[in-house]
């Protein structure tokens, strides 16, 4: 349900048919990764903001400022805003557009992974730390080497290896970097630099992490996104290709790779052997919401698993503003995820 239909929507009535509400309202929040530490769970998403910027295609309207942790103690608790964890003013590199955000735990620290665009207009990822799960965080100097584009996500396998995922279309500007380094030529609109619908679609990246988690370990390499013949994935295939917004869980020794498909709305999933992938489709998680953007987390709370995403329903679609939520989602017998509907009929 994108953005250009809300003026159409009887907001009262829809969300009465939603399939869950929003999980704070004091602030609008957005793109939740949801992590379970020391048995409590603790959402770490943007913090949603109108700062006047015109709408653009190039996403200038989301000109976020700082961060927010969310906790639950359980599934059913209330959840709580502890407050500000991290302000792009202390962040040295960074300029503006604190993006989606990560976060990660290892040996009583935790690590929050932003990305932002620097003094050059140009996307980065960094990394702050802190000895709490809910902040403040402290960012580093500079942002990870050979990082670029949003999105970052962190999966920590069970061997104890940690792996970046990350890149985004349009604004995120995935697309500028097809040579190795940012394309910095006009024009400048979302759809320049893009492959033809009959190219390979592009895709997101990959990285180990260092033993220290402030680095990669490792150049970041094409995640590959397959179709049921074992070929990629074209950049025509609106409803299936990679646009934003990665995510990695394991199930039952396999490994999830889902994503939005942004300008066509949807949350999907590809299943794979290893973090690096090749990842071949399976389906979709989550039809479209209210608002232009769609992006979640996929979590285990106990023995159950969860779907945390956003929507504009309480905003009244206002597409910059939105709200998090959390779902049940079910793994089929045979490994494959029902898709959810975020509004019954
Ligand atoms: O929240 C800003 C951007 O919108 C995120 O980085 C994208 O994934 C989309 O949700």
């Amino acid at each position: 349900m994108p953005e250009e239909s809300v003026e159409h929507i009887d907001f009262d009535n829809l969300n009465k048919r939603a399939i869950s509400q929003p999980l704070v309202k004091n602030i609008y929040t957005a793109d939740p990764s949801a992590h379970v530490f020391n048995g409590k769970i603790y959402i770490y998403p943007s913090h949603d903001v109108d700062a006047g910027e015109a709408f653009d295609d190039l996403g200038s309207h989301f000109a976020m400022e700082d961060y927010h942790v969310i906790s639950m103690d359980n599934i059913n608790s209330a959840a709580v805003d502890n407050g500000v964890a991290l302000h792009v003013e202390d962040v040295i590199w960074a300029e503006k557009q604190m993006w989606a955000p990560d976060a990660a735990h290892k040996n009583g620290t935790y690590y929050l992974y932003f990305p932002a665009k620097d003094y050059d207009g140009i996307f980065r990822i960094g990394v702050a730390v802190s000895d709490s799960p809910t902040g403040p965080f402290a960012p580093q100097p500079d942002a990870i080497k050979g990082s670029f584009s949003i999105d970052p996500a962190v999966f920590e396998d069970e061997d104890g290896n940690y792996y970046m995922y990350f890149g985004g279309l349009w604004g995120g500007q995935l697309q500028r970097w097809r040579a190795g380094k940012f394309n910095a030529e006009y024009p400048e609109s979302p759809t320049a630099h893009l492959p033809a619908d009959q190219e390979p679609a592009l895709l997101p990246l990959v990285a180990k992490l260092t033993e220290n988690l402030l680095e990669f370990a490792d150049t970041p390499q094409e995640v590959q996104i397959l179709d049921e013949n074992g070929d990629l994935l074209l950049a025509g295939d609106n409803e299936r290709r990679f646009f934003e917004a990665s995510w990695v869980h394991k199930y039952q020794g396999k490994y999830y790779f889902s994503y939005s498909t942004g300008d066509t709305h949807y949350i999907c999933y590809a299943i794979g052997e290893s973090p690096y992938g090749p990842f071949t489709y399976g389906g979709r998680i989550l039809n479209p919401v209210v608002g232009w953007t769609s992006h979640h987390s996929v979590c285990q709370v106990e023995d159950k698993w969860y779907l945390f995403y956003h929507d504009s329903s309480l905003s009244k679609g206002v597409t910059h503003l939105r709200s998090i939520k959390v779902a049940e989602l079910t793994h089929r017998p045979d490994g494959t995820i029902e898709t959810l509907n975020p509004y019954k009929d």
